[in-house]
């Protein structure tokens, strides 16, 4: 019989070897197999049942050509992908990215982390991913909606409230949503709601997705500072990015009496020592679509700096809300000289497992994504509960379901890691929660 660790091991080489190149996938699943190990010794039918071998492999990977015309008449084509991850615990539940760099490694790790994330939130919603090669930046509303409404005419049929449920990500928002719908529900002939989410709230959308995620993350990022008997009041903050994320983590932040001095998107970092101002994130960036780099013209306070400088700011939180392998080693090791005593992901994997290293041995605050962004997608269920009841909660009422649903996260989390004897370790306590979920499921199902 082989150890337990030279079995998980195992399982890390043969994902690399099954799922060539797929580097992101890669690194996703060698962070969770890794932190199970007390897990499957503790629970040896796990291992029986190779519970973590079927986790890694996808129920069902869905890509389809995405042709479309653009505005000059030219035939575009991109590539679609639908990762179905894992049903156990409901039906399909994940976003879609529309970004450039999009290709199956990348849906795989966000599917996978997905999964246990999904499970985090006590939801019953199982883990997808999907999304696009499709560049939304610099496209006219008539490009992207021909683009979407394409994408749609192949995604419909894998889709359904009770069986695949999307909704957004990098590069698809309310706009993206709607094209989906209004496409779905015409091919489809049904007013099927709770088919995708994020909808608008004149048509079915909740109330506070739209802010879900930040606002969520600010709350775990609270509750973890209280676990240590501080509070948010006061502290100094930087935030990567500039969109749906980070905009509304800037939000809460301001509304808890924290100082958010920085933010950032792919191209320019904004420093404005006198706070940065939301009202004008969110007409740059939400309804003139326009770069960060505007926001120094009409706030003199402010200045641009590099995307990357934004890690050297003096800040005592730092929440990563932009994208994957964000925030590396030497950013990590800024941050703690400058006195950061807390980083809580809003972006999914933004933390380079050896910026992780670096921030946990420093005793610095780590908030993973599985746990700290959870709120985007507990909303989503939310707002399946709505449609399936054809009711319509209040903002009130909603937004103190999220709280209460990112209490107990960090609750559960925070009471996992400690029962495997590494207290204040989220990065365990998340994965734990989450695989034990899915994996007490997976048992009940039988081999399926
Ligand atoms: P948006 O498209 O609204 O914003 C993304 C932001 O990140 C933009 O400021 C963008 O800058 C920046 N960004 C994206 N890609 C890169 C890149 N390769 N390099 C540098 N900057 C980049 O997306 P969201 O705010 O919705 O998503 C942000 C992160 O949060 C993602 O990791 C997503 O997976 C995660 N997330 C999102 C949830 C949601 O509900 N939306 C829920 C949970 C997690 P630019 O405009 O220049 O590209
Ligand atoms: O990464 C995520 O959790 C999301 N993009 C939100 C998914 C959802 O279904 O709301």
């Amino acid at each position: 019989m082989p150890t337990i660790r030279a079995r998980i091991d195992q399982i890390i080489e043969d994902v690399i070897r099954r799922n060539r190149g797929e580097t992101e996938f890669h690194q996703a699943v060698r962070e969770v197999a890794e932190s199970l190990e007390p897990v499957l010794r503790k629970h040896p039918e796990y291992a029986e049942h190779k519970i973590i071998e079927r986790i890694c492999e996808p129920e069902r990977q869905i890509i389809f050509r995405v042709p479309w015309e653009d505005d000059r008449g030219e035939v575009q084509i991109n590539r679609g992908f639908r990762v179905g991850f894992n049903s156990a615990l409901g039906p399909y539940k994940g976003g879609l990215r529309f970004h450039p760099s999009v290709y199956l490694g990348i849906i795989k790790f966000l599917g996978f982390e997905q999964v246990f994330k999904n499970a985090i939130t006590g939801m019953p919603i199982g883990g997808a991913k999907g999304g696009a090669d499709f560049d939304p930046k610099g496209k006219s509303d008539g490009e992207v909606m021909r683009f979407c409404q394409s994408f749609m005419t192949e995604l419909y049929r894998h889709l359904g409230e009770i069986t695949d449920v999307p909704a957004g990500d990098i590069g698809v928002g309310t706009r993206e949503i709607g094209y989906l719908f209004g496409q779905y529900k015409r091919i489809t002939n049904r007013y099927e709601s709770g088919v995708l989410t994020g909808k608008g709230p004149h048509w079915g959308g909740a109330l506070v997705r739209r802010e879900a995620t930040g606002y969520g993350l600010v709350y775990f990022a609270d509750e973890m500072l209280k676990a240590r008997g501080e509070a948010i009041d006061g502290k100094t903050c930087v935030v990567s990015g500039s969109g749906n994320v980070a905009i509304y983590a800037i939000q809460k932040l301001q509304m808890l009496g924290a100082k958010v001095i920085a933010c950032s998107d792919s191209d320019s970092a904004v420093l404005d020592p006198a706070g940065i101002n939301v009202d004008t994130l969110i007409k740059l960036k939400e309804v003139e679509r326009k770069r960060l780099r505007h926001y120094a013209e009409v706030h003199p306070t402010a200045r641009c700096l590099e995307p990357r400088a934004l890690w050297t700011i003096s800040c005592e939180m730092a929440l990563p809300c932009a994208t994957q392998n964000e925030l590396h080693a030497e950013d990590a090791r800024n941050l703690i000289a400058n006195g950061c005593t807390l980083v809580a992901e809003g972006a999914n994997m933004p933390t380079t497992p050896a910026a992780i290293r670096l921030l946990s041995e420093a005793q610095v605050a780590f908030g993973p994504g599985k746990a700290a962004n959870a709120g985007g997608v507990a909303t989503s269920a939310l707002e399946m509960q709505q449609n399936a009841s054809r009711d319509a909660w209040t903002f009130e009422y909603t937004e103190r379901r999220l709280h209460e649903i990112m209490r107990r996260i960090h609750h559960d989390c925070h009471e996992a890691a400690s029962e495997f004897g590494t207290p204040g370790n989220y990065v365990l306590g998340a994965n734990i929660v989450g695989f034990r979920r899915v994996a007490e499921a997976m048992l009940a199902f039988g081999l399926i």
